[in-house]
């Protein structure tokens, strides 16, 4: 594997050749490939269907990086409930994911990340580690060296504000008054990505609270010079953006001074309602940490006692975010992929050959239907008319259904043979119905909201960490134009303006971008298949474009690879780096949707499959294929190495899902959504 260090200079390229282990492959016959793939389907086929719980649903462990743990041990700290054990075993894991070079990643083989390792290091401390032990005397060299705290993102330096390690009022402010600001105003709350919105609003509590909880140590040793800790931020020119908003905070500071004391405390107190309100049966937030860690913080500055049944729940939900490991080390996860990883198994079952009325999924239908959310969300603020039908990715998030895994778990409902095919109907009506209406004027689809596009949310100096807007993406819009080929909808005027606009979003290279997995494989892994299931033929100059690309940028070893630097880099890493299962697959249905099956690339990628395969029928995968933000914030799915070779070794033997009828488009289904 080629050892990459760093992200900005001087990273060693992956040679194509690097990833190979052995350079001398030749081309098997296909017989022989036929054969491997035969085996390896039946194995992964078998490890899956062993993996489901009893309740029908799939969920494999979602990792992502160590400032979830850190926070985690912050927050208890914070509100004074850290027990021993939860340290002890938060900080095995910390420590265990420390490199070499005393730095943490936010994803493996990534580079050493500043706010990353800040927040682990103080998890440590707080966990008892010496700050002149070895791998923490390492750790705060090189922070130092990368300009201490105060080059720390935003985030980083409100934790460490509440415990009096930064000063508040060196951090930018977002004034709780915002809550009032109407839809239609520049900057109101859902101008932002839900996710962002659902961490802002308790956050504006939080930093007009500005609460100190004084630290039991001190973090001198984090500050290229201790004795001037929080250095002034040198200003942009007035002309630009960034300078107008720079100035614009220093007038929300001043206003901090006048603020009407009465409007404050309303905007608070609005600001809690507003998080009471979404508070999820399991006494979560939207499903993920973040939103939900920062909610008990500013519900429990606001008077809320630990023992409220809200804060109770709260702090209940945080708990089932750990995964316990063998070893005694707890991982946080960001939030659980029950219902992605559901549709997903779905899909590959079928497609890899499983029969339609397989009772393990009849059981996966029966699990989703129940999972279909039957009242509206966030996404109404825009869609006030549009009727309920949606699926959010997790177990308990019903404010914020989205349209990827409604899409797919259309696509997987579909493909079960289920003994009650009106309730199927009825369900994949409504989703086709909310989908639809959940189209953004470009003609394309977001994750979670229509024409969630503001340019202001990411100017704001307050939001320098990670995505804060949700705009229409190609993988989005691919999954949902492949659905609606399967209501039998490729000709509806709404999903040929889907259509429209994945074509003018090809690359010049002939990849699409990948917004929610690593990168452009993943974008023409989903983009190529939805432009095939509505009819285009394979000749068509799109899909010709999108398969050369493929084909350059295929490894030796016959795998696909994508490194996460291609978001930063994107010239030297587009569909570049080590070969990976998921990525291989998702390479290999882009180019079995276009017909080449047969073709050397095929059969090599395949035989990589096949080859890589444990004796189990795992994959292993080390490396992150997922994104939750590009660059910032990533995520190893630890079903994707399952679910995705599954799915294209599936199709590799039996065909494309489309011609072989899988998805027989309903006439019924289609006129109704016609018809909403
Ligand atoms: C893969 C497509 C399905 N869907 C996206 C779902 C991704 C699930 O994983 C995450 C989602 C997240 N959101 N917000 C955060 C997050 C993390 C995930 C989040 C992360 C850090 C901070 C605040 C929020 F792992 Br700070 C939506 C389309």
């Amino acid at each position: 594997m080629t050892a990459t260090t760093d992200g900005s200079t001087g990273a060693i390229l992956p040679s194509r050749a690097a990833a190979a282990s052995d350079s001398t492959l030749t081309i098997p016959e296909t017989a022989g490939v036929q054969e491997a793939a035969t085996r390896a389907v039946q194995r992964a086929t078998d490890f899956l269907l062993a993996r489901q719980d009893a309740e029908g649903w799939w969920k494999g462990d979602l990792e992502t990086n160590v400032t979830m743990d850190a926070e985690d041990l912050l927050l208890r700290q914070f509100l004074g409930i850290l027990d021993e054990n939860t340290t002890r075993a938060a900080a095995k894991f910390i420590r265990g994911e420390q490199r070499e070079d005393g730095t943490w990643a936010t994803f493996y083989g990534g580079p050493g990340e500043l706010s990353t390792t800040v927040e682990a290091y103080v998890a440590l401390r707080l966990a008892g580690d010496a700050p002149d032990a070895p791998h923490m005397a390492k750790a705060s060299a090189w922070i130092r060296e990368q300009g201490g705290i105060a080059a720390s993102r935003v985030f980083t330096r409100i934790w460490l504000a509440l415990f009096g390690w930064w000063k508040w009022e060196d951090l930018p402010e977002l004034p709780p008054e915002l809550i009032f600001f109407p839809t239609w105003f520049p900057l109101n709350i859902y101008d932002f990505g839900c996710w962002a919105r659902q961490t802002i609003v308790p956050l504006t509590i939080v930093s007009a609270k500005r609460p100190v909880r004084p630290a039991p140590f001190a973090l001198d040793e984090l500050h290229t010079d201790p004795a001037d800790p929080n250095p002034p931020q040198p200003l942009a020119p007035v002309a630009s953006w960034d300078g107008v908003f720079q100035r614009l905070d220093k007038v929300v500071r001043g206003y901090r001074k006048v603020a009407p004391r009465r409007l404050r405390k309303a905007a608070m107190n609005a600001a809690a309602r507003w998080i009471i309100e979404r508070q999820e049966n399991d006494g979560c937030w939207g499903g993920i940490q973040p939103p939900a860690v920062y909610s008990v913080i500013a519900l429990h500055l606001l008077g809320y006692d630990l023992k409220h049944p809200v804060l109770r729940e709260g702090l209940a939900s945080l708990d089932r975010f750990a995964v316990w490991r063998e070893d005694g080390a707890r991982m946080i996860e960001a939030c659980q992929s029950p219902v992605w990883d559901t549709c997903l198994a779905t899909i590959a079952l079928v497609d890899a050959g499983l029969p339609a009325d397989h009772p393990q999924l009849v059981k996966a239908a029966d699990w989703m239907l129940g999972e279909e959310i039957a009242r509206p969300g966030d996404w109404a603020v825009r869609r006030p008319e549009l009727p309920p039908g949606g699926w959010a990715f997790e177990f308990h998030n019903d404010n914020y259904p989205d349209i990827d895994d409604t899409a797919e778990v259309a696509l997987a409902l579909r493909r079960v043979r289920h003994h009650d095919p009106e309730h199927v109907d009825r369900a994949v009506g409504r989703a086709v119905r909310w989908n639809l209406g959940m189209q953004s004027k470009n003609g394309a689809w977001g994750a979670f909201d229509v024409d969630n596009t503001s340019p202001f949310p990411n100017r704001l100096p307050f939001c320098d960490f990670g995505e804060v807007i949700d705009p229409p993406s190609a993988d989005v819009t691919a999954h949902v134009v492949e659905m609606l080929a399967a209501e039998g909808l490729a000709d509806d005027p709404r999903t040929r303006r889907g259509i429209d606009w994945l074509l003018a979003e090809q690359e010049p290279d002939g990849s699409w971008f990948g917004r929610w997995g690593v990168n452009y494989i993943y974008g023409t892994g989903a983009v190529v298949p939805a432009l095939t299931a509505v009819g285009l033929p394979t000749s068509h100059p799109a899909i010709r474009r999108a398969v050369a690309w493929l084909e350059s940028v295929q490894n030796d070893d016959g795998g696909w690879g994508e490194d996460l630097r291609s978001y930063k880099h994107t010239k030297e890493w587009s569909g570049r780096g080590a070969s990976t299962a998921s990525q291989t697959a998702w390479a290999l249905m882009a180019l079995l949707a276009a017909g080449e099956k047969g073709s050397a690339a095929v059969e090599r990628g395949v035989r990589w499959l096949a080859g890589t395969q444990r004796e189990d029928g795992g994959w292993d995968e080390p490396y992150f294929t997922g994104t939750g933000f590009p660059w910032d914030f990533s995520i190893n799915y630890h079903l994707y190495r399952q679910v995705f070779p599954l799915t294209a070794l599936g199709r590799y033997l039996h065909g494309d899902p489309f011609e072989r009828k899988l998805l027989a488009p309903l006439a019924k289904v289609s006129a109704r959504a016609q018809g909403d």
